[in-house]
């Protein structure tokens, strides 16, 4: 039974995309907002609309209690929440559950043992998906932690287990780094997470990051859309990414993608999730976490899969059941994030009013933005403005485009990502796909 009326507990470009999909399935949409975001096309946009507190994300988008309350009082039976917020809030997830309304997300026990990155990855290697080799969950005897890191050799990395995304790791090249790096994961895993546990790696130096994009429905049934190449990122942010990756064939992705669903199905995954994996030169590819969410670069996969991620989402929460025949991506897809930053400034965050703006079209041309002409950008929340999504039928016809979509997008008023995205466009190593996490630092250090 599809729902009737769905409560996007997000803001920006992701919530509009929720919206989006609500209203191709003919379901009521209820937006939540700040004061600060009074004026946001989600609040346009969405049939009805309710306030949720002031600018602080802690005060309203954080803000269980006022989102709950927002979902009773609107009639709303499920609730969306995008990604980042409380996406993967266990905690969310279970009020949801108690309030009878239908988180579009896994269970609170899923977010828990995959939000556990150490028991996530014991999971995945008991189940038979190749990991890192690394300890057997998480070590926090720093004698024992340095006997392991001997045992495995240097370099090693150490990784904060309530982590994810760089926060709380750090890497030691030999054994006397060991101490110091042990104990600053540690310290920094107690003041981000509250939870001072870490798990030790072998360091893989400039692996690519590579990602599966999977769909679990009710019925123990799993689906792949292929991979995502996130390998240009700086400091733990994705800039761009693309799929297919250029470092993938055929026979690799079904490898990976049958690897992703065995994991997927081995802890009976339910909705949209993405397997991170590191590839290294040799394309030996190891899982690292899993996000159980839909993520910012999801419509590099749909468009080469030709499918609605966020459409998917909500069929499969309301009892619909995945597709089952395999399929190949069809062309090339890349998405450059467009966020409110000065490159030249070292990516410093630039909000202000958006005094001018053209957005560019045409055969190939997505854009996901919320932004207007008089908008405001606040200063609150993240800083992306909008993913410009293009696809070509090979790989050089999407940097074309890409770079053809660049040069007619115009955002006046404050610094944007575009000038910085047009010479990545123009680098050897981008443009003949031969580039790994390394690739940035390199980048910028030459420019
Ligand atoms: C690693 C690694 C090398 N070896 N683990 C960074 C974010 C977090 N999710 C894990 N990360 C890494 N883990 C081992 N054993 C290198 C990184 C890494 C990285 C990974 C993906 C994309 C960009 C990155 C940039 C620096 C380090």
């Amino acid at each position: 039974m599809l729902f009737n009326k769905i409560l996007i507990a997000n803001r920006g470009e992701i919530a509009l995309r929720i919206i989006r999909s609500c209203k191709e399935l003919g379901i009521k949409t209820v937006a939540v907002y700040s004061l600060a975001d009074r004026d946001s096309l989600h609040v346009t946009f969405a049939d009805e609309a309710v306030c949720i507190g002031p600018a602080q994300s802690k005060d309203s988008y954080l803000k269980i209690p006022n989102i709950i309350s927002a979902a009773l009082i609107t009639g709303a039976d499920a609730i969306h929440p995008g990604y980042g917020f409380l996406s993967e809030s266990a905690n969310f997830s279970e009020i949801c559950e108690e309030s009878k309304i239908k988180f579009i997300g896994p269970s609170p026990q899923m977010i828990n043992a995959m939000g556990n990155k150490a028991f996530a990855k014991e999971t995945m290697k008991n189940n038979g998906v190749p990991v890192i080799p690394g300890s057997e969950g998480v070590i926090n005897d720093v004698n024992e932690a340095k006997d392991f890191a001997r045992s495995i050799g240097y370099p090693v990395i150490i990784k904060a287990s309530a982590g994810g995304g760089g926060k709380g790791m750090r890497i030691a090249w030999e054994e006397s780094e060991f101490e110091n790096a042990f104990q600053t994961a540690r310290g920094e895993a107690e003041a981000s997470f509250s939870n001072s546990d870490v798990y030790i790696e072998k360091y893989l130096e400039n692996p690519r990051h590579i990602e599966m994009q999977i769909m679990g429905d009710s019925f123990g049934n799993v689906y792949h859309y292929g991979e995502r190449d996130c390998s240009v990122q700086r400091r733990h942010q994705k800039l761009i990414e693309e799929s297919p990756s250029p470092v993938i064939d055929e026979s690799l992705r079904k490898i990976m993608g049958e690897a992703a669903v065995l994991g997927a199905k081995s802890v009976n995954y339910e909705g949209a999730g993405t397997f991170e994996f590191l590839v290294d030169a040799h394309k030996n590819f190891y899982f690292m976490e899993m996000n159980t969410r839909i993520q910012v670069e999801h419509p590099v996969s749909e468009m080469v899969y030709d499918v609605d991620l966020v459409r998917q989402q909500i069929l499969v929460a309301a009892g619909e059941k995945v597709e089952t025949l395999p399929r190949k991506p069809v062309g090339h897809s890349m998405e450059f994030r467009i966020n409110a930053e000065d490159p030249e400034h070292n990516f410093r965050p630039s909000p202000g009013r958006i005094e001018s703006l053209h957005f560019p079209g045409g055969f190939g041309v997505r854009i996901d933005s919320h932004i207007y002409q008089s908008y405001q950008v606040p200063p609150f929340y993240d800083s992306l403005l909008a993913k410009l999504i293009v696809w070509g039928k090979t790989r050089n016809h999407a940097i074309a485009r890409g770079r053809r979509a660049l040069e007619e997008f115009t955002i006046e008023g404050v610094k944007t990502t575009i000038p910085f995205h047009l010479k990545v466009l123009d680098d050897e190593r981008f443009i003949s796909g031969n580039f790994d996490t390394g690739f940035i630092d390199n980048f910028l250090t030459k420019q």
